[in-house]
């Protein structure tokens, strides 16, 4: 088991951990031991199932799996965000870190505008888990009248980008806004 990292060490891990979780999870939800035990015994042939499909799956070659992934952004010295443009896909989830002072997270656009995420606080890390597709638009409360915007785009859908014109920002941020835009759709354009 400590031999490395070939493919059957890596099954063997996983089965142990998943036991582990399996067993803790039995002796948590119920203390009558008759029944803790008909639960560890039945959860071999969970093991089971789980080993033939995770094999299945991973000799298919068509199959393609994929994970939801974290972007993590920083707030800057510069009062921008380290990352202005960012492309993801439906699942992902972006987490804000308040590396600088003084900085915050405030949507101003997204695919539904009638249920706005709520803002951050000020100083304080920020996570989201961006569902629906579409573009979302968000500044720093302190911030957004000088440019300190950001662009998420979820599964490349560019089709609420007309909500920027029924938005007022200051001259500066509609500027920025509409350069981020810009690089956006070129940057999906090369995808
Ligand atoms: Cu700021």
């Amino acid at each position: 088991m400590r031999g490395g990292y070939s493919f059957n060490s890596y099954l063997k891990n996983f089965k142990i951990s998943y036991r582990i979780e399996k067993v803790k999870k039995c002796s948590f939800r119920l203390r009558n031991k008759v029944f803790a035990i008909f639960q560890v015994k039945n959860m071999f042939s969970y093991n089971k199932l789980f080993t033939v499909l995770f094999l299945c799956i991973s000799t298919l070659p068509s199959a393609k799996i994929t994970f939801a992934e974290v972007v993590k952004i920083e707030f800057t010295k510069y009062d921008t965000y380290s990352k202005e443009i960012l492309h993801i896909d439906a699942g992902d989830t972006v987490e804000w870190l308040p590396t600088n002072k003084g900085h915050n997270v405030e949507f101003i656009i997204s695919p539904q505008m009638g249920s706005l995420p709520k803002k951050s606080k000020i100083n304080e890390y920020y996570s989201m888990i961006f569902e629906e597709p579409g573009i979302y638009v968000y500044g720093c409360t302190p911030h957004l009248n000088t440019g300190m915007l950001g662009i998420i785009v979820v599964d490349n859908d560019f089709h609420n980008i007309e909500f920027i014109n029924e938005i007022y920002l200051s001259p500066v941020a509609h500027s920025v806004l509409k350069g981020l835009v810009i690089k956006a759709k070129s940057m999906s354009d090369i995808e």
